[in-house]
């Protein structure tokens, strides 16, 4: 567990290109972060899983073995761009395939941006069991399931789901402050702290107060920004916020921290009915003075609205638009009566070939044809240069934060809260002087938004809900980023990679089919989800479990 403050002193701007190195089993443990003993993947044993530190302009090597002996797995580095690295990105069946139980893979990229990240897998839903964790030394804040991923997943992804529950997603049954609860803080008066939050959560937001201690933001989703003071901090999953936080100049008493999950994205017919979706720390300015009783937090509505917020580096609008995309989200059953998400009516299927090896293995006159992608990837192919904007309207009642892989994206506009997306327009300035810019945005249901990005960083790009459920429901787009110039970056695939691929059978060349001899004929891709999905296991149960515990 992380005692994880760090003074604002010991922030110092180290540079230095050294190479730090990673050898992690992954691995099964026993954990009860809420008094509920449960499996947990975990690193080298340890969980909550380690943060990867490193200063900028370090390399990682990170080695990854997989001895979870039953799942296969995936490590994605939310928020770092692997800037001619996109074999490292980690999404399995896009930027790789999935390591398989026995099988070693290395990751090996630079650090090269400032802020606060963070680690998850990036494969069947099996970052919800805990495989998860900062890049920094952090406060997390996260949901907490007590079953496992995989049966949550299959009776989330079963007709029978669809028939009873309306395809409602497995509701969490507690929340974590740093994969626990009742964490002290030592605080020493009259010194200034510095905050990295993190919600490394699978699916709720989190409300994060301090207990009479205003909290300054100075960075969000790695991006810095001019101070702006607020009482109450709202984080989507996987967004990060920086926050400055000043001890009062006595120690008169002690404080709590309350972490809270609302309840407005859960379906209340399957609320778990012992669910505690509040979590307490403690600001301990002295040990010998009593623990505060939590506080009752009263959520100031989507508080604070981030598109207030200046980057402390403003960059100009990008402009003009030469690729215009507009995605229309929505949900309801397939044909299977499974519970889909679609943008534009596509719902998302991993190919028989990873993207970024169909990428890799185009002839160069048809490498920038979206359809050997496969249609059921949702492909995009963006020509290097292009200035994109993507206008998402969710046609969904609920809300949800997406995210893109490789890029932050400059949000231009936003429907609050309750208003029709469909008349939204961009302002003719922003409230911070320049557009706002993250890489994970919330859209409330019903509502829209506008970001743009520059396609200059060559490579496979997901644009996804950051909810897992909804991942794995479909909810992703693929962006085939200059391919052409992909191709030409010479991307070594390491042999740890290709190994990982010929143990499964996956092939590593061809389009999304797996053909090689007409790069047009898409016989064979992947259409539709499989109607059991067990998310990272390698063998099926025999015999169907349903969550219905859970439920
Ligand atoms: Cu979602």
């Amino acid at each position: 567990m992380f005692r994880s403050i760090l003074l604002l002193a010991l922030q110092v701007a180290a540079t230095s290109a050294s190479t730090v190195v990673y050898n992690w089993n992954i691995e099964w443990a026993t954990a009860a972060p809420d008094g509920f003993h449960r499996p947990v993947i975990s690193v080298n044993g340890q969980w909550p899983c380690p943060a990867i530190e490193v200063n900028i302009g370090s390399r990682v090597i990170l080695n990854v073995v997989n001895r979870l002996q039953n799942e296969t797995t995936a490590v994605h580095f939310h928020g770092l761009f692997q800037t001619g690295s996109s074999q490292m990105d980690g999404p399995a069946r896009v930027a790789q395939c999935p390591i398989s139980p026995g099988s070693s893979f290395t990751y090996n990229f630079t650090i090269n941006q400032p802020g606060t990240y963070w680690y998850h897998a990036h494969i069947g839903a099996q970052y919800i069991d805990g495989f998860r964790g900062p890049i920094i030394r952090v406060l997390t804040v996260e949901d907490w399931y007590h079953e496992q991923a995989p049966l949550l997943l299959e009776y989330y992804q079963s007709p029978l789901n669809e028939d009873l529950h309306g395809g409602a997603e497995p509701v969490p049954n507690a929340t974590l402050i740093n994969g626990a609860q009742n964490i002290q803080f030592p605080i020493t008066p009259g010194r200034t702290y510095l905050f990295r939050i993190i919600n490394i959560g699978s699916f709720a937001a989190q409300f994060v107060q301090f207990e009479e201690h205003d909290m300054t933001i100075v960075e969000m989703d790695g991006v810095y920004t001019k101070p702006y003071k607020v009482s109450q901090l709202f984080l989507t999953a996987a967004q990060r916020y920086t926050v400055l936080v000043k001890a009062k100049p006595t120690n008169s008493r002690n404080f709590a921290i309350v972490v809270s999950m609302p309840l407005g994205m859960f379906a209340p017919s399957v609320i778990p009915s012992k669910l505690n979706n509040n979590a307490t720390a403690y600001l301990v300015y002295d040990n010998a003075k009593s623990l505060p009783e939590p506080f009752m937090m009263t959520y100031q509505d989507s508080a604070p609205d981030d598109l207030v917020f200046a980057p402390y580096d403003p960059q100009p609008l990008l402009d003009p638009v030469t690729v215009p995309i507009t995605f229309t989200i929505s949900f309801g059953p397939n044909n299977q009566n499974q519970n889909r998400a679609y943008f534009n009516n596509i719902s998302f299927t991993p190919q028989k070939v990873p993207t970024l090896y169909t990428a890799l293995s185009a002839p160069p006159d048809i490498v920038n044809d979206p359809k050997i992608y496969g249609p059921n990837s949702n492909p995009y192919v963006l020509p290097y240069g292009a200035i994109v904007q993507l206008t998402v309207i969710n046609t969904d009642s609920g809300p949800h934060p997406f995210h893109l892989h490789s890029h932050d994206f400059q949000v231009l506009a936003r429907s609050p809260p309750g208003v029709d997306g469909t008349t939204l327009v961009i302002p003719s300035s922003f409230p911070g002087g320049a557009p706002m810019r993250r890489d994970t945005i919330l859209i409330y249901g019903g509502g829209a938004a506008i970001l743009r990005f520059k396609v200059d960083n060559p490579g496979i790009s997901l644009f996804h809900c950051h909810i897992e459920w909804h991942v794995e429901a479909g909810l992703t787009a693929t962006f085939i980023e200059a391919p052409t110039q992909l191709q030409q970056l010479g991307l070594v695939i390491p042999r740890n990679h290709k190994e990982t691929c010929y143990k499964l059978g996956i092939p590593m060349s061809g389009n999304a089919a797996g053909n090689t001899d007409d790069w047009t004929d898409l016989r064979g891709a992947n259409t539709e989800p499989p109607l059991q999905n067990w998310g990272a296991l390698v063998m099926r149960p025999r015999k169907r479990q349903l969550a219905r515990r859970h439920f």
